[in-house]
């Protein structure tokens, strides 16, 4: 093996040049998208920068204010937030953007917008800033008809309506992995070149894995299924080995290590939180994209019914003549949720297909109980 040569790679696949490559599938295509792509990308490598200095360049800490989540924001929090809502504005390609950060949509400006409403968290692990562990940022993208008439319905809609979604994730090295409907791919930036070069082309998710992911300090808040599900990874009954923990806390470096390797991550409803904690726009709708783009799935488990309104979405029916919700949908892929609100969050059991059919047969078993 000729490292030297390796090294000199001259053919370079950037994730300017790929996008283009899978643009021009597309003749009818304008190239907005790889324009917006492109304001994403420079958004990420000036959060990367950001992150990698912040010790040096006294970001580390709080901003002094607080979030809609009712979150205190970090230096980081707020100033990845301006980078991002800036550069997706001046992209000229955006109508509605949805931040982590923002209590409100952003309507962008008339003379200024394009089709694509963009749902994001600028930096996600807030709690991993200031001690240096792996974060990141999270993006999905919808297209709508009719950007002059851009209304916060449009971005109330399926995960499944998304025509991308990605994270880039800042660790030891930073990497960005996208998904534009056909695939994964993941893509590392050459701090050299300032450029994010394919370096996990078509990422497929191992069908069954060794690992699970969760906050067992919720534990005696779950719920049977969820209980159940974590006991069998530690004492499996079916002589298979004990799964392994890993939990980091950033959801971006806990999925990304599970799209790689295999396994499960699941932040699970619980008493305390009947809704989990993850929010659906623009936590579980991205990484459900990546996961079922991957050969992996998504699900949420059965806390949905708190959420209908009656009108019947989200795998139960109300029957009016027993004044009954009867389970019509029983296992809700993530994506098939219809958001209310902007922040809502979510139940999430994400990964390995044959992990997650586990888990949808725990709570199918408990529906049947
Ligand atoms: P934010 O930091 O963007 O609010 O994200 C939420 C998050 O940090 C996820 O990244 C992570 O998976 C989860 O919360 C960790 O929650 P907990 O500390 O309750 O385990």
């Amino acid at each position: 093996m000729d490292h030297a040569a390796d090294a000199m790679h001259t053919d370079l696949m950037t994730i300017t040049r790929f996008v283009l490559n899978e643009q021009s599938k597309y003749p009818e295509s304008r190239g907005d998208f790889s324009i917006l792509l492109s304001h994403i990308v420079l958004g990420c490598k000036f959060v990367c920068a950001a992150v990698n200095k912040a010790g040096l360049a006294k970001l580390i800490g709080l901003a002094g204010e607080t979030n809609v989540q009712g979150e205190e924001q970090k230096k980081l929090d707020v100033l990845s937030n301006e980078v991002f809502v800036k550069a997706l504005v001046s992209s000229g390609r955006t109508c509605i953007l949805v931040s982590e950060e923002d209590e409100e949509a952003i309507i962008v400006e008339p003379s200024k917008r394009g089709k694509y409403c963009v749902v994001f968290d600028p930096l996600d692990g807030s709690s991993n800033i200031d001690c240096g562990v792996s974060i990141g940022t999270i993006f999905g993208i919808y297209m709508i008809k009719d950007a002059g008439a851009a209304r916060l319905e449009d971005v109330l809609q399926p995960g499944k309506n998304m025509v991308a979604a990605g994270y880039c994730m800042y660790g030891s090295s930073c990497t960005l992995v996208l998904s534009t409907g056909s695939g994964v791919n993941g893509f590392t930036l050459d701090p050299s070149l300032g450029e994010f070069i394919l370096t996990h082309p078509d990422i497929k998710i191992p069908k069954k894995g060794k690992i699970y992911s969760v906050n067992e300090g919720n534990a005696k808040n779950w719920d049977g299924p969820t209980a159940k599900f974590v006991e069998k990874c530690k004492f499996p009954n079916d002589g298979s080995p004990a799964k392994s923990l890993r939990y980091i806390g950033s959801m971006v470096a806990d999925v990304h290590r599970t799209l790689l390797y295999g396994g499960v991550f699941l932040y699970p409803a619980d008493k305390k939180s009947p809704n989990g904690k993850l929010r659906v726009l623009y936590e579980v709708f991205p990484m459900s994209f990546l996961m079922e783009q991957a050969g992996g799935q998504s699900f949420t488990g059965k806390e949905r019914l708190v959420l209908s309104t009656g009108s019947g979405v989200n795998g139960f029916t109300l029957d009016p003549s027993l004044g009954e919700f009867i389970l019509t949908h029983p296992d809700i892929k993530a994506l098939d949720l219809v958001p209310k609100k902007i922040h809502e969050r979510s139940p999430i059991f994400l990964g390995s297909y044959d992990d997650v059919e586990e888990i949808k047969a725990l709570y199918a078993a408990e529906e049947k109980a």
